[in-house]
């Protein structure tokens, strides 16, 4: 067994807080709209009706929690003429506009592919849409396109399966000659729906293997809730870490698909790993030493049945319950148990850390720095659920269609 002299768990978390400074999750403004499942999208009260209530309502989980300064946005659900206004408005609610991200799932046209199809027409469609949403990114300030593709065939010969993924490398070069030196494309991988054979960016190899092809401003987004039941998602990040390719996370949870439940609600400890991999490769921002990392924190998930600021509140601060339970891990007695070849002594390392209850120590630190100790308790006592349910009537309450 290695020889450990713990430390206090007060001292411990002193020696990391600083760490947690500047933590950033960008949030989806989809998040705030209604959602549903396939078989019903629920309305809710209190539903923002336009784009600025939707960053209004991310601006109140910033407020809360300190935690979510950016906001990212879906084109075209999010669009508007005006988006000097709009930066404006976001910047006076105190956060700023995100991630863009480009919709080639609901057009007709996309039936059978956009960024694949045999059609030139309708490659170049897409193409085009691509291209707005890199105009809204230069008029936003946003740094980064994500690319989620709904392409893929559902019958074993439908599809020319290799001509889709050249057709789809061409594809992706012509957006990326697009983006500007600051701007980023991340392209994200899913590895079923809605096309149910085969889909054209099912896995980190394949989304890797295209965007090692367009240089070196684009990279590999992972959602945590597009991998196969038992995936070893930290592997994953491990690897794209060290391949430099990590762009950014979109966090969720799942329990049987892409079901985008609340980050860290059904296992806890996989956030825990993941999070250790990021820190461990240097992907953690203020871990790094320009005091800023270049893989994204994003949360990908819609709130069907529970109310939407809070379901973000609580989603933004398992993100950070799990960083500071992940940044606990004694990295060098780790080492040297692994070096040793202390298999359990290792192991028990590891979970020290995942098992210390860091609770108290952050709603100090949340005081600290003039944050509500209790931000889901404090939401729910502050009377905005019940302000934004009486206020915003009439309109048409957002939802993803
Ligand atoms: C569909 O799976 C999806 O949830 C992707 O994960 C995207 O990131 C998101 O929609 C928004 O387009
Ligand atoms: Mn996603």
């Amino acid at each position: 067994m290695t020889q450990q002299t713990p430390a206090s768990p007060d001292n411990r978390f002193a020696a990391i807080a600083p760490l947690l400074e500047g933590q950033a999750i960008e949030l989806p403004s989809w998040a705030f709209g209604n959602s549903g499942t396939r078989f019903k999208v629920f309305g809710s009260p209190g539903t923002p009706r336009s784009v600025q209530e939707k960053i209004a309502d991310a601006a109140t989980v910033h407020r809360f929690t300190g935690l979510a300064p950016s906001v990212a946005l879906h084109i075209p659900w999010d669009l508007t003429d005006d988006w000097v206004a709009l930066r404006a408005h976001a910047e006076e609610h105190g956060v700023a506009l995100g991630t863009i991200n480009s919709n080639t799932f609901q057009d007709d046209d996309y039936k059978l592919g956009a960024l694949t199809h045999t059609d030139a027409k309708v490659r170049q469609k897409a193409i085009d849409h691509h291209f707005e949403c890199i105009d809204v990114m230069d008029a936003t300030g946003s740094r980064d396109l994500k690319i989620w593709l709904a392409e893929g065939s559902n019958y074993p010969g439908q599809a020319d399966l290799r001509g889709r993924q050249d057709r789809l490398a061409e594809s992706l070069a012509t957006i990326y000659d697009r983006i500007g030196a600051e701007q980023r494309l991340g392209l994200e991988y899913k590895f079923f729906e809605p096309a149910f054979y085969h889909t054209d960016v099912p896995d980190w190899g394949t989304s890797y293997a295209q965007v090692a092809a367009l240089g070196e401003r684009a990279v590999v987004c992972l959602d945590t809730g597009h991998h196969a039941p038992g995936t070893n998602i930290e592997f994953i990040v491990m690897q794209l870490l060290r391949l430099g390719k990590l762009g950014s996370f979109d966090f969720n949870s799942r329990f049987y698909a892409d079901d985008d439940l609340i980050v860290g609600s059904a296992d806890p400890f996989q956030l825990f790993r993941i999070l250790f991999e990021v820190i461990r490769g240097g992907g953690y921002g203020p871990a790094n030493p320009d005091g800023h990392s270049d893989v994204a924190f994003m949360l990908d998930q819609c709130h069907n049945i529970e109310e939407k600021i809070p379901g973000q509140i609580r989603s933004v601060l398992n993100v950070q319950e799990m960083t500071a339970r992940a940044l606990l891990v004694d990295r060098e007695a780790l080492r040297a148990a692994q070096e040793a070849g202390d298999v359990l002594g290792a192991h028990e390392v590891f979970m020290d850390a995942f098992s210390t209850d860091v609770r108290p120590d952050l709603a100090a630190w949340r005081e600290e720095r003039g944050l509500p100790a209790n931000p889901m308790r404090a939401y729910a006592e502050s009377g905005h659920q019940q302000q934004i349910e009486s206020s915003r009537v009439g309109g048409t309450q957002l939802s993803w269609n």
